[in-house]
C-alpha cells in the first residue's frame, strides 16, 4: 500500500473576488492548509537573498504572471515543508504556462479534488481592491492602473484555465458578489462530506 497522495483544491477567481477571505474560512472549518501563490511570491520578493525579487515586483505591478518555474517551486517547497496533506492552492494555475508547468512536474503527485471558482464581475472586484488599497494594504498592485491590467490578464489568461478544468467537470462555481459570510454558506456545502 502506497501513501495517500496529498489533496489539493485550486482556488481561482478575479482580483478581489475573495479567494483569500474564503480560504481563511475554509482553513478554520475544514483543516486545509492555505497556500496563496501571490502571498508566496510577495514573500519571495521581500527576501533579500532571492535572485527573483525584481522580476516578481515588476510582474506583480504590471499584472503579469510570473514564470511557472518560480511559482511552482515555491508551492512545492511550502507543501513539503508543511508536512500536511490537504492544501488550498489560491491564485494558481492562472495561465497556460502555469498549467503546463504544474502538469509536467506536480500533477501526478497529488489528488486534485476540484477547482473552486469565485465568480465576480469586474466592477465589484475593482471596488474591493481599491478600498483595500485605500485602507493601507501596502500592495503595489492595488491601484487603478495595475487593476486594469490584472483584470485583463484574468479574462484573457486565467478564464481559459477555468474552462480547461470545466471540461473535466472539476469546476465548482460560487457567486462571490454577496457578503463574505453568505458566500461561505455555499462554499461550506462543497467541503462537507469530504473530510475523510
Ligand atoms: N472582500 C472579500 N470578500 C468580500 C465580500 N464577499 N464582500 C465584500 N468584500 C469582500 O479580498 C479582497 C478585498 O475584498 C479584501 O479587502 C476583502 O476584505 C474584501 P481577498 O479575499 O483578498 O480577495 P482575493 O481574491 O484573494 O484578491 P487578491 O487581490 O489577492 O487577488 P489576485 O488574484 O489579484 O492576487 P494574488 O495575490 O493572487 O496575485 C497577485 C499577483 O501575483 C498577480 O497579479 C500576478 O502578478 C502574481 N501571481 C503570479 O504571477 N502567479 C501566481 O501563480 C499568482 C500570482
Ligand atoms: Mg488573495
Amino acid at each position: 500500500l502506497g501513501a495517500m497522495k496529498p489533496k489539493v483544491v485550486f482556488v481561482l477567481g478575479g482580483p478581489g473576488a475573495g479567494k483569500g477571505t474564503q480560504c481563511q474560512k475554509i482553513v478554520e472549518n475544514f483543516g486545509y492548509l492555505h497556500l496563496s501563490a501571490g502571498d508566496l511570491l510577495r514573500e519571495e520578493r521581500r527576501n533579500p537573498d532571492s535572485q527573483y525579487g525584481e522580476l516578481i515586483e515588476n510582474h506583480i505591478r504590471e499584472g503579469k504572471i510570473v514564470p511557472v518555474e518560480i511559482t511552482c517551486s515555491l508551492l512545492e517547497n511550502a507543501m513539503q515543508a508543511s508536512g500536511q496533506d490537504k492544501f488550498l492552492i489560491d491564485g494558481f494555475p492562472r495561465n497556460q504556462d502555469n498549467l503546463d508547468g504544474w502538469n509536467k512536474s506536480v500533477a501526478d503527485k497529488i489528488d486534485l479534488q476540484f477547482v473552486l471558482f469565485f465568480d465576480c464581475p469586474e466592477d465589484i472586484c475593482l471596488q474591493r481592491c481599491l478600498s483595500r488599497g485605500a485602507s493601507g494594504s501596502g500592495r503595489s498592485d492595488d491601484n487603478e492602473e495595475s487593476l486594469k491590467k490584472r483584470f485583463n490578464t484574468y479574462v484573457n489568461e486565467t478564464r481559459p484555465i477555468v474552462d480547461y478544468y470545466e471540461k473535466f467537470d472539476l469546476v465548482k462555481k460560487v457567486n462571490a458578489t454577496r457578503p463574505a459570510d453568505e458566500v461561505f454558506e455555499d462554499v461550506k456545502l462543497l467541503f462537507l462530506g469530504r473530510e475523510g
